[in-house]
């Protein structure tokens, strides 16, 4: 296949672009595009250019793949000058998505036409890297700094329409007729001199523009290098002259594209893609339609779960066993579409539309015709089961029967059910109308047809989903024990809970194991029995410590929810202690890193050893989406490889005497560290 054609059109040169599925600016694109423009110079019967793809997006950016490779000439920022350079108008005609490099290719064009559905944006950011060839330059001298900020350092695309207002798109063409539009456009500024070209423009900024951006966004941009390169790229942009602010810019991503940083935000995009692709599930598997949905459960969990549904369309029965329980969560859902409303994440009449879809019920005779059930009850295996009987009953034949359990053997909830089969885990992270993760639990007896669907169905919510086999909590609260286990030694050993969670701050986590105990509340599964003390969260739950809410728990919060360490919560805590014999000692952040963070590690290689995950990069897409680890170090298996599997064996070894009974080396991770292998 050509992967660059052209076509004559009268006196303009149609250039083509067909290189599916993105139309990425691979070595073979920029050579093709390399040979159209020499030649669209050397006819003189050629008045102008148009630069148009074929396929469902224009140029979604530079081919990723070739990042980390030697890169073959032409390079894209020498591709992109000649491009501009050219004594004719070249026009950019934009269809899907501009991304990246292919909008830097777009803003090198003299002249842009888009469909009013484009979307144009410098996404690179996410990459851990910046626009590298020349859209930190061009991109503000077309939309001056502060929006050119917001678009580069945020790396959110802008509909065509806003690109109109802001001067980016010289003129919005039909639909289906943008090939016609932009060779017409094309002939009208055939003969127009001089050729507008972006670097001959002059960028501007208002005063005061960068510090308040910064300021604005300090908290988001906390722990990334990127984010502070770009608008170091952009500021050039602003100061000097365009080919000095080239240099800056190519001297700020050669120092990104070989970061670790920017090889973790890479290796979590394809690690996103990868995950939704299931080892030995033919792409052709049957999907089950899924048109109706019914929940079990009107809780936190389950009105978020009912969210995802009536948000695109798809009625849901919700069932509870109490009218006054009913009621509270369909409030519950009401907020929260309300919340929405006013955060102008949708519209009124959105939200109306949606919850009429919405149908409250007491009765599982309700169930019947739901193609779908997931149940979201008390998370307790006997309840469990009995939901799940009752269920298989209630559900018509061929409905599939889902659990949003988030530890428990879902092979021994589907034995209840004459049709295992149809049966699987769907785990939600709450918020589940927010969070991204969807952990999709593979049965013993799961059905090819089953998880395909499971699967379909989540990209149809916008959720990542990751298939997990059947174990104690799955991929990431499995991993998530280790952690808790160490974090709560730990403190008993000597360390303060702010101590522990500084670590986790420092690492780029949103919050630490105490902060996020104390938010979520700790009395979460407690007994109630005050003089029962058998772990350090009984025992500030029976002095009425029960986290942010009431107004202490490891910390002490004021009424604005801010913490300082807690003296009250720090002698509960070494009372506990000296009750157990335990000695106090001074511990490094080296040790509470190396106890919490490498048994994770530990753990999800027993995970992969086990063959409940399939590959290594999934369970980083758990962590990143799931529970905060930050995506600029990748997930917790890729972190590792960076840091060196050998350094996460021997700082185990090191610490080998404090793990407690129940810690033991993973085999995988210790032969992979043997050999020098890494886990992606
Ligand atoms: C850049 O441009 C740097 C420059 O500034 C300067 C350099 C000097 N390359 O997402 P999908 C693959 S950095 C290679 O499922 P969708 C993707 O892996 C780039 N491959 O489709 C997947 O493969 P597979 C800046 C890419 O419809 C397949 O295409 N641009 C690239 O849901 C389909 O992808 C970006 O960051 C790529 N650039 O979404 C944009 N992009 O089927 C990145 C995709 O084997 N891309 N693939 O799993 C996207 O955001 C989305 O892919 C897009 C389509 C919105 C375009």
């Amino acid at each position: 296949m050509t992967i660059i054609t052209t076509e004559r059109a009268g006196d303009v040169l149609v250039v083509i672009s067909n290189n599916p599925p993105v139309n990425a600016l691979g070595h073979a694109v920029r050579d093709g595009l390399a040979k159209a423009i020499d030649a669209a110079a050397a006819d003189p019967a050629i008045k102008a250019v148009v630069i148009r793809c074929e396929g469902r997006t224009f140029f979604a950016g530079a081919d990723i793949t070739e990042f980390g490779k030697p890169m073959k000439d032409p390079q894209l920022p020498e591709l992109l000058e000649r491009i501009e350079a050219l004594d004719k108008p070249v026009v950019a005609a934009i269809h899907g998505t501009a991304l990246g490099g292919g909008l830097e290719t777009a803003l090198a064009c003299h002249y842009r036409v888009a469909v009013p559905s484009a979307k144009l944006g410098l996404p690179e950011v996410k990459l851990g890297i910046l626009p590298g060839a020349g859209g930190t330059q061009r991109l503000p001298r077309v939309v001056g700094a502060e929006a050119a900020l917001e678009m580069i350092v945020g790396g959110a695309p802008i509909g065509a329409k806003k690109a109109a207002e802001v001067g980016l798109v010289d003129r919005l063409a039909a639909e289906d007729n943008l090939a016609a539009e932009a060779i017409a456009f094309a002939r009208e500024v055939a003969d127009k001199r001089p050729l507008p070209r972006t670097s001959e423009r002059k960028a501007v900024a208002e005063p005061g523009v960068f510090e308040a951006f910064r300021a604005k966004n300090a908290k988001k941009m906390k722990g990334f290098e990127a984010p502070e390169a770009c608008i170091e790229a952009i500021q050039a942009a602003i100061d000097l002259p365009f080919r000095e602010g080239l240099e800056v810019e190519r001297r700020l991503i050669a120092k990104l594209i070989v970061s670790d940083q920017s090889k973790a935000q890479r290796h979590i995009f394809f690690a996103e893609r990868a995950a939704a692709k299931v080892d030995g599930l033919p792409a052709d598997t049957p999907l089950i339609p899924v048109k109706s949905v019914g929940v079990i459960g009107a809780g936190t969990m389950g009105g978020g779960i009912a969210m995802n549904f009536l948000s695109i369309g798809v009625p849901v029965t919700i069932l509870e066993a109490e009218q006054a329980a009913l009621d509270r969560g369909v409030g519950v859902i009401a907020k929260n579409y309300a919340n929405n409303v006013k955060s102008g994440r949708m519209t009124e009449a959105q939200v109306e539309k949606a919850m009429a879809l919405l149908k409250p019920t007491l009765s599982y005779d309700d169930l019947a015709q739901a193609d779908l059930v997931i149940e979201a009850v008390f998370e307790n295996m006997d309840v469990k089961k009995e939901v799940f009987a009752r269920l298989d009953k209630a559900a018509k034949p061929g409905a599939i029967l889902a659990t949003n359990t988030s530890y428990l053997d879902v092979d021994e909830i589907a034995s209840v059910t004459a049709r295992p089969e149809y049966v699987l885990g769907m785990h939600f992270f709450s918020p589940a109308n927010v969070m991204k993760l969807l952990e999709v639990v593979r049965g013993a007896k799961t059905s090819d047809s089953v998880l395909a669907t499971a699967m379909a169905l989540a990209k149809q919510i916008r959720k990542i989903a990751v298939v997990a086999g059947v174990c104690h909590g799955f991929i990431g609260n499995r991993m998530l024990k280790p952690r808790q286990d160490q974090a709560g030694q730990l403190i008993l050993e000597g360390a303060k809970p702010s101590d522990v969670d500084r670590v986790f701050l420092d690492f780029g986590f949103p919050m630490g194991p105490f902060q996020l105990a104390d938010l979520a509340g700790l009395d979460i599964g407690w007994h109630r029995d005050p003089t029962r003390r058998e772990t350090v969260r009984e025992a500030l739950c029976a002095e009425g410590r029960l986290g942010q809410k009431s107004g202490g728990g490891f910390y002490d919060y004021d009424e604005k929810r801010q913490r300082t360490p807690s003296p009250v919560a720090e002698r509960i805590i070494a009372e506990f202690a000296a009750a157990k014999g335990i000695p106090q000692r001074q511990i490094s952040d080296e040790e509470i890193r190396e106890r919490c963070l490498y048994t994770m590690v530990n753990e999800g290689a027993k995970i992969l050893e086990e063959g409940k995950a399939q590959r290594a990069s999934d369970i980083d897409v758990v962590w990143v989406y799931g529970y905060g680890w930050p995506v600029y170090r990748g997930g917790p298996m890729l972190w590792a490889d960076q840091i060196g599997l050998k350094t996460v064996v021997d700082g185990l070894k090191r610490q080998a005497d404090r793990l407690g009974p129940d810690f033991s080396l993973s085999p995988l991770l210790v032969a992979k560290a043997e050999k020098g292998e890494t886990f992606n």
